[in-house]
């Protein structure tokens, strides 16, 4: 044992009560003060307990209303007691007889005091009750693990980390915490969370991920219900291989593949400047039963919230929404901020996402459940009906200032693609500034059935002859397309009030730059302001009164995209 001066950054949790803090060291060497971690955190107290990677440690750790550090990674007890860290973590199995069965959680922390974990591999831990790798039930103060991988642990619900009757605590996964292969068999294959607690990554944390767990039923990832709150700050936005950060790779044999956000439960990616998150190649139905749906999120109950910004969503699959499935007044917001986005052209995306019934990329039903797009893209997603959209059952679909191209491949493969947005059975939408453009869908953009529906479309420019007509309405339908200030690639339907057939002029569509060509565009200015949000697209400020244009509206161009072209003297000082 070693007493040390505490001004190490090494931890932070941990009150700075200089030459207070015993190091208690385990392993096998004659330096060793213990053998067995257990006997080193039984005999601390505000101490720190190192361990090294001598053997893998066959325990299940419990501690109870203890403030401690737990560090592993130390070639030996000397290296151990002056903290100075090996290259490998600290294996910690909870297969006890080393039978290939896990017996038990690899560790368990309750009661207060704040815990601190790092450089640990936890695995071949197995609980029926509680988590397989780490079950935290604290009733007061935090956790914080990080520089540790959460691995192989089979639990029937939080297969990794479950955080349960914790109220108000918080746990904190830093960088470099991966939780991995880990399986919930009811739910919550990596993490499971069913209290009003929180789980963040700090700000700083780009290497991080919760990826390839799996579940019988739903949340193959990540399992949120009952207030809890999670946040999760890291990704990527390619597609490398074995890249665990972000949510990835997770599978559920029915809904949410990656993410069940449930029960008043709220989940937020919040990446910071430069970075995204992403929730990428999810699976819901990974059974292939037809039951199982939003492969990479499912959310569900009052007050439950899915929330992201500058985010990625991409190659995830289920029967209903692809990407995302709202229901039971569930809220599903997915925004772009236009700033220190990794990919300015498409900020806030949701990409190649599918369904093998409806939503390709969103799925929304039931009063009061509502998603809302500002800012996003909605690109190459695929479903048998509503490529992109589906929205069913009173449901309400936002969105301002979007994107919505490349949906559909007029029915190839096992796909229908009937419509880019389908909306059933009183389906509320409110889009304004929308740019939806070369989709290719069956039958119509707009896709109905004889129920009611409500499709309210302003200031936007539907450009899209390759999905055929705007929508498939009957005149009597057609009252309840309220269109305003819209360009349409035809007008068959009779679908609002000044609306013109026009060539928007995109500026490239071969490149999917379907912003207007402002010297060229009757878009410009066209109409007055209705959308709540000041900032278009690619974040430029809207309403710009173009002088060169006399137009009858209020200076807002129509579609996504402000045009400052005629704005001969300016024009390079709006952007970045
Ligand atoms: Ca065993
Ligand atoms: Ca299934
Ligand atoms: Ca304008």
């Amino acid at each position: 044992m070693k007493k040390i001066l505490l001004l190490l950054a090494l931890l932070s949790l941990l009150p700075a009560q200089a030459g207070n803090i015993d190091v208690l060291s385990v392993g096998t060497d004659q330096n060793c003060d213990y053998s067995t971690i257990q006997q080193a955190i039984d005999a601390a107290n505000s101490d720190y307990v190192v361990v090294t990677t001598q053997k893998i440690y066959r325990e299940h750790l419990k501690v109870d209303s203890k403030q401690i550090a737990l560090i592993g990674g130390f070639s030996n007890c000397q290296a151990a007691e002056n903290l100075i860290l090996g290259e490998t973590k600290t294996t910690i199995s909870g297969d006890l007889d080393d039978d290939g069965a896990g017996d038990g959680t690899v560790l368990t922390l309750t009661g207060s005091g704040n815990v601190e974990i790092m450089g640990f591999k936890i695995t071949e831990g197995h609980h029926n009750t509680q988590a397989g790798g780490v079950e935290i039930r604290k009733s007061a103060d935090d956790v914080s693990i990080k520089n540790s991988l959460i691995l192989a642990n089979w639990a029937n619900s939080g297969g990794g980390l479950a955080v349960r009757q914790s109220p108000n605590v918080e746990v904190r996964l830093g960088n470099d915490l991966f939780i991995i292969n880990n399986t919930g068999n009811l739910a919550g294959g990596g993490v499971y969370c069913d209290d009003t607690s929180y789980i963040y990554t700090q700000s700083h944390v780009d290497n991080a991920g919760i990826s390839n767990n799996s579940t019988n039923l739903s949340g193959g990832g990540v399992y949120l219900t009952n207030g809890c709150h999670m946040v999760f700050q890291a990704g990527r936005i390619d597609h490398g291989f074995l890249d665990f950060r972000g949510i990835a790779g997770n599978q559920a044999k029915i809904n949410g593949g990656g993410v069940v956000v449930n029960n008043g439960a709220k989940m937020y990616l919040t990446p910071p400047a430069g970075q995204t998150v992403n929730v990428s190649d999810n699976v819901a139905d990974s059974d292939n039963n037809g039951t199982g749906n939003g492969g990479g999120v499912f959310v569900s109950g009052i007050d439950s919230v899915f929330e992201a910004t500058n985010s990625y969503m991409a190659l995830n699959s289920a029967i209903k929404g692809g990407a995302a499935y709202v229901e039971a007044e569930g809220r599903f917001n997915w925004y772009s901020s236009a700033q220190g986005c990794v990919n300015k052209d498409r900020c806030a995306y949701i990409k190649e996402n599918y369904a093998e019934l409806q939503g390709g990329g969103i799925f929304v039903t039931g009063n009061n459940s509502e998603v809302e797009l500002v800012r996003a893209a909605m690109e190459f997603n695929r479903a048998d009906f509503g490529t992109a959209v589906y929205v069913d059952e009173s449901a309400v679909f936002r969105m301002d200032y979007s994107l919505i191209s490349r949906n559909g491949n007029n029915g190839a493969d096992s796909f229908s693609d009937f419509g880019v947005i389908q909306a059933h059975n009183d389906a509320w939408l409110n889009i304004k500034h929308a740019t939806i453009a070369d989709n290719f869908a069956e039958t119509a953009v707009f896709v109905t059935d004889i129920t009611p529906f409500s499709i309210n479309l302003y200031n936007s420019i539907v450009y899209d002859a390759s999905s055929g007509l705007v929508a498939d309405i009957s005149q009597q339908q057609a009252d309840d397309f309220f269109a305003f200030c819209i360009m349409f690639h035809e007008d068959s339907g009779l679908y609002g009030n000044d609306v013109m057939v026009q060539n928007p002029q995109f500026k490239n569509p071969q490149t999917r730059d379907y912003s207007i060509d402002g010297l060229e565009s009757l878009a410009v200015d066209e109409c007055f302001e209705l959308s709540a949000y000041d900032k278009d697209y690619l974040g430029a400020n809207t309403g710009w009164d173009d002088p060169n244009v006399v137009a009858s509206g209020g200076g807002f161009d129509m579609g996504a995209f402000e045009s400052y072209d005629g704005d001969v003297i300016f024009k390079h000082g709006l952007e970045d």
